[in-house]
């Protein structure tokens, strides 16, 4: 049995014995051929979920992103995100690599940029010397910024920007779960301003592997096409396709035991001499501190020594993440241990 209280992130779920029983008993066939009945049906529930035409099944959020850039852009295009963007930090420089386009960085506020923000960065279309905007890119939660919500209000207004200028507005939604649960602002409201969105089911929903993509019918063809190419093309995974569709119908509402953790957990550090943490900005499942007693290295030894795991944010920041395998009474243990660690 693994003791380990393990908060490095909501990746580190293991499938439910019942998903694993919808696992087990899915029916499969070959999804090049788009035969697997169950792939089908999590792309359709996805699509239904989110309001669009299409939905693709993909292996995971990085090549969900990867794919909706490359779908909506040509070599020479531009994106522009946030300074912390998943698709800017931690896609291993794929949309350079993978599409020959080239990011263009706002500085949000816990994540969130403004249209006033973004309208100077858009380059005249008559300036052949410039690479060509293409792309809003937006991430809601924001995992780097803390897991923080971007106001509907504030993506209502980027799109019409985007509409203003003639860019595709890109939604990376691998926590639009959290963010929804949260705001009781529906899935489908937030992704209707999208032109494609790319959602985790391998997160907090507790899924081993997946993310769906939606879009137009047009788009999620052009997408299947690159996701062949990408060598993403896959066969008989309506047993991993089971997973993702027992998650979108039966995990989604429990979010909220999550971000219930993740307060409570915060509240507890606060508490903490030496630790700094700033409760306003815990919005769904994430906490982000810094601890000033220790070099950050050392204290994240102690803590795995004594049975907690934690990870990094930005440079300096410890990341907690709660998720289902984790119950409220471990969370205030391993709470308890920091306080024990830092007495
Ligand atoms: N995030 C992971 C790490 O890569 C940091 C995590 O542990 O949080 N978009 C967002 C907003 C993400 O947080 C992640 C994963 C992805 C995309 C990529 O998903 P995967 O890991 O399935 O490729």
């Amino acid at each position: 049995m693994n003791k380990m209280i393990d908060l490095r992130s909501d990746t580190v779920t293991k499938p439910s014995r019942e998903m694993r029983k919808a696992m087990y008993e899915a029916e499969v066939g070959d999804d090049v051929y788009k035969e697997d009945p169950t792939v089908n049906e999590l792309e359709s529930f996805a699509a239904d979920l989110l309001c669009k035409e299409a939905a693709l099944f993909v292996p995971s959020g990085v090549m969900g992103n990867q794919i909706c850039l490359n779908v909506l852009t040509n070599p020479g295009d531009e994106v522009i995100c946030e300074k912390d963007a998943h698709i800017f930090q931690y896609e291993s420089g794929s949309p350079a690599a993978l599409s020959g386009i080239q990011l263009s960085i706002v500085e949000g506020k816990k994540g969130v940029f403004t249209p006033e923000q973004v309208e100077p960065l858009i380059r005249p279309t008559s300036a052949y010397y410039m690479a060509r905007s293409k792309v809003i890119e937006v991430e809601n939660t924001h995992n780097r910024a803390g897991g923080t919500i971007n106001p509907l209000s504030n993506i209502a207004a980027l799109s019409e920007l985007a509409k203003k200028y003639n860019l595709y507005f890109h939604l990376d939604g691998a926590r639009i779960w959290n963010a929804s649960i949260e705001t009781g602002i529906k899935p489908s409201d937030y992704a209707s301003y999208f032109d494609s969105v790319s959602c985790c089911l391998s997160k907090g929903l507790g899924a081993p592997i997946g993310s769906v993509i939606a879009g137009s019918k047009a788009f999620i063809e052009e997408a299947f096409r690159v996701r062949k190419g990408w060598g993403g093309g896959m066969r008989q995974i309506g047993i991993i396709a089971a997973a993702g569709l027992y998650a979108l119908k039966n995990n989604i509402a429990r979010l909220k035991e999550d971000h219930e953790k993740a307060r409570s957990f915060a509240h507890r550090l606060s508490e903490i001499p030496g630790i700094e943490v700033d409760l306003e900005s815990v919005e769904t499942n994430i906490v982000m501190f810094t601890v000033s007693a220790r070099k950050i290295d050392r204290f994240l030894e102690e803590c795995k020594m004594n049975g907690v795991l934690l990870g990094t944010g930005k440079v300096g920041v410890i990341r907690a993440v709660m998720h289902m395998d984790v119950s409220p009474g471990q969370v205030s243990e391993a709470a308890g241990i920091i306080t024990k660690l830092l007495d």
